[in-house]
């Protein structure tokens, strides 16, 4: 990817905006999350108010003056009218989140989901290439490993979703003229919880820039990268499913992550393909119990 922009011209034409992206990852958030959250009384009032004081500190702390706290107000408005809240807080916030949510969680190592999963991809055997088009481009990948228990257990038929952004750094569905399910798919491991998944290495995903998250960047003089990453849902019967995300060594982007979601457990460092096409790498994911 050569663009500085974060605007891509696809070959038809059309255009991928941050509005866009935004809107579609607004429209599948909400979608997912029809069933909302049954907090008590008490945990929305500490939260709530713990919130709202820690606001207030940085208000006295730093003098924020009514220019600042106006441009605050339509930066937020904006954000809302772009799409963007879940780019926002999955860039800013789910870090944290995953963090303490995984905390005592035994095997392999999750990371952030971000904003771009899409439930129902096709389902594929285990030794399966990921919908792709007939020209797609990126160096082949050969993804192989096993899914076991903690103890060691080959887990039979364990679910492994992969989803991830194309050479472009865009995401099916999430960008304009990709094929619906191109480079998602649900692979199902073998009776020995092995898989073997072909694919193509996607780019880094910038940020898009034309967007509210992309003003602020910018405004802050930070960067606006992403490593190039494959992510992952991973689950088997009787045991806790994860959520993780796989990087490439030597990625210019794997210390300084905009989302701050690498770990070092989770850098691949894929080799030349033995049969002499692309890179092949194995990687096994342990799951504990449910
Ligand atoms: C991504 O592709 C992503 O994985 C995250 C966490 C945020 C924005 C874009
Ligand atoms: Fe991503």
């Amino acid at each position: 990817m050569t663009t500085t922009t974060g605007t891509e011209q696809t070959q038809t034409g059309h255009t991928a905006t941050a509005a866009a992206s935004g809107n579609a990852a607004t429209a599948a958030f909400a979608q997912k999350n029809r069933d909302g959250v049954d907090s008590s009384q008490e945990r929305v009032d500490t939260l709530a108010t713990e919130l709202i004081t820690a606001v207030h500190d940085v208000v006295r702390k730093h003098k924020v003056t009514y220019a600042e706290y106006d441009a605050l107000k339509g930066w937020l408005i904006q954000v809302g009218q772009d799409g963007e809240w879940p780019l926002f807080l999955d860039v800013w916030i789910e870090h944290v989140v995953e963090e303490v949510a995984n905390e005592d969680r035994e095997g392999s190592k999750g990371t952030i989901e971000g904003p771009y999963y899409v439930p129902d991809a096709p389902e594929l055997p285990a030794e399966a290439t990921l919908p792709m088009r007939a020209d797609e481009r990126g160096t082949e990948l050969l993804f192989q490993g096993q899914v076991t228990s903690v103890g060691g257990a080959p887990l039979s038929g364990a679910r492994i979703e992969m989803w991830h952004a194309d050479d472009d750094g865009l995401y099916s569905q999430y960008a304009p003229d990709l094929p619906k399910w191109n480079l998602r798919g649900a692979i199902i491991a073998d009776d020995g919880g092995n898989f073997r998944i072909r694919t193509v290495q996607p780019a880094p995903y910038q940020i898009p820039t034309d967007g509210s998250c992309g003003r602020l960047i910018a405004a802050a003089g930070w960067h606006a990268w992403r490593p190039a990453h494959l992510h992952l849902k991973v689950s088997a019967p009787g045991h806790q499913p994860i959520t993780t995300q796989l990087y490439f060594t030597g990625d210019a982007h794997i210390e300084d992550d905009i989302a701050s979601a690498v770990k070092p457990e989770l850098v691949l460092e894929p080799a030349p393909s033995a049969a002499g096409r692309g890179n092949e790498v194995m990687y096994d994911f342990v799951l504990g119990p449910a």
